[in-house]
C-alpha cells in the first residue's frame, strides 16, 4: 500500500480524498495556489506545498510544479480528484514516466474515450447501443445534409473532441443545418483546437443517467448501479439522485452490463462513469465515458455502502477487488444538492467573497473563509439519504431549512424550490426540467429578508439550545461552530443579513 499520496486538487474533493487517506493510514500531501493558502485542504493536510498563482494554469494545472512536489515530498501516488488534471492523458503519462502512480485509468484508456468518434467506433464493434448517427466527422455541408436527411430531423451536431455541450448544436430542420454546422465547427475549433463535428439523431427531452463502474488491474470489472443526473443548468449538474426513479432491477442490470462492456472495451481500470441518454420509451444509448471520480460519487457510496476513494487507492496499489457483482446490492435512496456560490435571484451570477456567517448541516467551507473567484463555484454538497426517495427528500428539505450562508449568495433557495416542485416530487424529470421550472414564476417566493431572519432564528435555536442532534451535526460539519459565542454570532447575523 502507498505510504504517502499527493492530492492534486482543492476544495471539497481535496478534503474528501485527504480523509480517505487518513482513514487508510496514508499520509496526505496537498498543493495550493496563492489564493488557497487558508483553504480547508491545506489546514487538514500532513504537508502542504505552494505551487503557483491563482490562475489554474499556473497552479492546479501546472504539471511540472506538481510533479516537483511529488518528488520533494516523496509521495508514491497522485490522486487528481475531479476537474483540473483528472482527465488529462498527458498528465497521467507524465506521472507514470516520473514513477509516481496516477490514481485513475491509464493514459491509453483516457485517450480511447477522449475522442467521441473514436469511442463510438470502438463501441460499435463491441455491440454497445448508442444514438443513431455517424462515427466520423462530416467532411462537407453536402455530406452532412445527406446524413441528416437519412437520420431524420431533429439532429444533433457534436464536436468529436467535445464534452459538456461545447460545440453542440440542435438542428430542427434542413434550412438551419448550414449555419449550425458552421457555428459548431468554429466553436469546436476555438474550444478544442479540433473542428471535427459529427451527427447524431436528437433525442427529445432525454434523461441523463450514468452508471458507476470499478475495474481492478486484474481484469475484474463491476457496475455499482446508476445515478440520475437530469437536473442540469447550462450543462452544469445541479441535483443528482441514486438510484434513478425510472430504472428498475432489469434495466439496471442491462445498463450495468453495457457499462462493463464499455469499460472492458477501453481496457479501463480504476473508477469510471459510463453516461447514457435515456429516451421517453426508456431506451438507453451510450453517450460517453468519464474517466475520473465524479462530484456525485457519494450517492453511489450511500446506496452501495462502498467507499469509492478507498477502492480507487486499493486498485491503484494493485489490489484485486474483494467482491464480485453478485455481492453488490442497492439499498435506500440518496439525493445530492450542489451548493454553488451563485445567485439564483440574479441569473445565477457568480458570488465570490467572504463567508460572514454559516449555519450548515454538513461540511465543506468555514465561517470567515473567502471564496475565490478563480475556480468552480462549488462550495459544498448536501446529500439526503433514506430508505426511499420520499425520506431522502424529507431529510434534504429539513437540512435545507437549517442551511444558511451569509456574506455571499448561494443557490440554496433553488433547492428548496426544486424539492417542493410537484413534477420533481412525482419524479417527472428530464434534461428540460430546470429550464421549465425557472421559466415559471416561483409559486412560493421567499422574501430574502424573511429567509435571513428565519435562518438567524434557526441559528439561535441551534446555538442556544445545545441538543444532542445539533452537537453531532456540528461535529460532523467541522465548521468553526457557534457554541460559546452565540451572542456575537447572532449580532453578526442580524447586523449583516437582515435587521439593518
Ligand atoms: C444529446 C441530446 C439529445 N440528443 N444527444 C449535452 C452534453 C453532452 N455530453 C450531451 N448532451 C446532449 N446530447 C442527442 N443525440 C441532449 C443533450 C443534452 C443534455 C444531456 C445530458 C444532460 C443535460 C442535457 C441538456 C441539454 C442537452
Amino acid at each position: 500500500m502507498f505510504k504517502k499520496i499527493l492530492i492534486a486538487n482543492r476544495g471539497e474533493i481535496a478534503v474528501r480524498v485527504l480523509r480517505a487517506c487518513h482513514e487508510m493510514g496514508i499520509a496526505a500531501v496537498v498543493v495550493y495556489s496563492d489564493v488557497d493558502r487558508a483553504a480547508l485542504h491545506v489546514r487538514k493536510a500532513d504537508e502542504a506545498y505552494p505551487i503557483g498563482a491563482a490562475p489554474a494554469s499556473e497552479s492546479y494545472l501546472n504539471t511540472p510544479n506538481i510533479l516537483d512536489v511529488a518528488k520533494r515530498s516523496g509521495a508514491d501516488a497522485i490522486h487528481p480528484g475531479y476537474g483540473f488534471l483528472s482527465e488529462n492523458a498527458k498528465f497521467a503519462q507524465a506521472c507514470a514516466d516520473a514513477g509516481v502512480k496516477f490514481i485513475g485509468p491509464t493514459a491509453a484508456a483516457m485517450e480511447a474515450m477522449g475522442s467521441k468518434t473514436r469511442a463510438r467506433q470502438a463501441m460499435e464493434k463491441a455491440g454497445v447501443p448508442f444514438v443513431p448517427g455517424t462515427s466520423r466527422g462530416a467532411e462537407s455541408f453536402e455530406e452532412a445534409e445527406k446524413i441528416a436527411a437519412q437520420i431524420g430531423y431533429p439532429v444533433m451536431l457534436k464536436a468529436a473532441a467535445g464534452g459538456g455541450g461545447k460545440g453542440m448544436r440542435l438542428v430542427q430542420a434542413p434550412e438551419e443545418l448550414k449555419s449550425s454546422l458552421e457555428a459548431a465547427r468554429s466553436e469546436a475549433e476555438r474550444s478544442f483546437g479540433d473542428g471535427e463535428v459529427y451527427i447524431e439523431k436528437a433525442i427529445v427531452n432525454p434523461r441523463h443517467i450514468e452508471v458507476q463502474v470499478l475495474a481492478d488491474e486484474h481484469g475484474n470489472t463491476i457496475y455499482l448501479g446508476e445515478r440520475e443526473c437530469s437536473l442540469q443548468r447550462r450543462h452544469q449538474k445541479v441535483l443528482e439522485e441514486a438510484p434513478s426513479p425510472i430504472v428498475d432491477a432489469g434495466m439496471r442490470r442491462r445498463m450495468g452490463e453495457v457499462a462493463v462492456r464499455v469499460a472492458q472495451t477501453a481496457n479501463y481500470t480504476n473508477a469510471g462513469t459510463v453516461e447514457f441518454l435515456v429516451d421517453q420509451e426508456k431506451k438507453f444509448y451510450f453517450l460517453e465515458m468519464n474517466t475520473r471520480l465524479q462530484v456525485e460519487h457519494p450517492l453511489t457510496e450511500l446506496i452501495t455502502g462502498l467507499d469509492l476513494v478507498h477502492l480507487q487507492i486499493r486498485i491503484a496499489a494493485g489490489e484485486k477487488l474483494a467482491f464480485k457483482q453478485g455481492d453488490i446490492s442497492i439499498r435506500g435512496h440518496a439525493i445530492e444538492c450542489r451548493i454553488y456560490a451563485e445567485d439564483p435571484e440574479n441569473n445565477f451570477f457568480p458570488s465570490p467573497g467572504k463567508i460572514a456567517l454559516l449555519q450548515e448541516p454538513s461540511g465543506g467551507m468555514y465561517e470567515g473563509w473567502t471564496v475565490p473567484i478563480d475556480y468552480d463555484p462549488l462550495l459544498a454538497k448536501l446529500i439526503g439519504y433514506g430508505a426511499d426517495r420520499e425520506l431522502a427528500i424529507a431529510r434534504l428539505t429539513r437540512a435545507l431549512s437549517e442551511y444558511f450562508v451569509g456574506g455571499i449568495k448561494t443557490n440554496i433557495s433553488l433547492f428548496r424550490r426544486i424539492l417542493r416542485d410537484a413534477d420533481f416530487r412525482a419524479a417527472r424529470l428530464d434534461t428540460g426540467f430546470l429550464d421549465r421550472m425557472l421559466q415559471r414564476p416561483d409559486g412560493k417566493p421567499i422574501d430574502s429578508r424573511a429567509e435571513a431572519v428565519a435562518a438567524i432564528a434557526a441559528g439561535m435555536f441551534a446555538a442556544l439550545g445545545s441538543t444532542a442532534a445539533t452537537a453531532s451535526e456540528r461535529a460532523a460539519g467541522g465548521g468553526s461552530g457557534t457554541t460559546g459565542n452565540a451572542e456575537s454570532n447572532w449580532k453578526n447575523a442580524s447586523r449583516r443579513e437582515a435587521l439593518h
